[in-house]
């Protein structure tokens, strides 16, 4: 790794989207893993980094691993106060955006993965389908609830963009990969391409391919 560099293990157009966005956003210098999870090369370096075999994993300039989207969001804003992505700890408004962080690191986030992962819920022969089935379920649900609860303007903790919008976009992604119509839930889905607009979406996508 060259000196002063950041490293992340990614996978293309997963949820280490979040951490690789926030990368560009914040203008840190980093390279880019981008592993292919069919080489048991990159499955053996992954698990090497992270004993959960999931992305993302951070590697810090100084070699410090750190996994879990929602540490490395947290970790790299709170080094770069001045950009006011997340509020100040022992308010009000930095639990609110904790309660929208959460939801979107358990509830959202895992509701898809019956959906991407069937294997791991050892589904009968023939019951695939069904558990993709009530994944999507799942998914609308709580994207309903999401759309209830997310403001007719501005951004989701109000007049500023935050690590809230930012996470959030990733997983309303996914609904067109699983067959959500993005339509609705319209509040998230402008939440979504206000997200999409900038700059730094803009170049975390195409590092990774990802057209739409
Ligand atoms: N709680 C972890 C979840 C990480 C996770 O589930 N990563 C998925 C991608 S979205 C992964 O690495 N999957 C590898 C696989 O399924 O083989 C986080 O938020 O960082």
């Amino acid at each position: 790794m060259m000196r002063g560099m950041y490293r992340l293990y990614a996978l293309r157009g997963s949820c280490s989207l979040a951490s690789h966005i926030l990368l560009e956003e914040l203008g840190l210098p980093f390279e880019l893993k981008l592993l292919d999870p069919e080489k048991e090369e990159d499955r053996e370096l992954l698990f090497s980094k992270n004993p959960m075999g999931l992305v993302p994993v951070l590697e810090f300039p100084d070699g410090t691993l750190l996994t879990q989207n929602l540490a490395i969001l947290l970790h790299l804003s709170s080094r770069a106060k001045e950009r006011k992505l997340f509020p100040e700890p022992g308010t009000i408004e930095h639990a609110r955006a904790m309660e929208w962080m959460a939801l979107l690191a358990t509830n959202v986030h895992t509701a898809f993965t019956p959906f991407f992962r069937p294997g791991r819920y050892h589904p009968e022969e023939g019951e695939v389908q069904r558990l993709r089935d009530k994944a999507v379920e799942q998914v609308e649900r709580v994207f309903s609830v999401m759309e209830e609860r997310a403001p007719e303007s501005g951004f989701f903790l109000g007049e500023d963009f935050s690590l809230v919008d930012l996470y959030h976009f990733v997983f309303f992604r996914w609904l067109r990969v699983v067959g959500v119509d993005e339509a609705h839930f319209p509040k998230l889905r402008r939440l979504a391409q206000a997200v999409r607009e900038r700059e730094a979406t803009q170049r975390a996508l195409a590092r990774e391919n990802i057209r739409r």
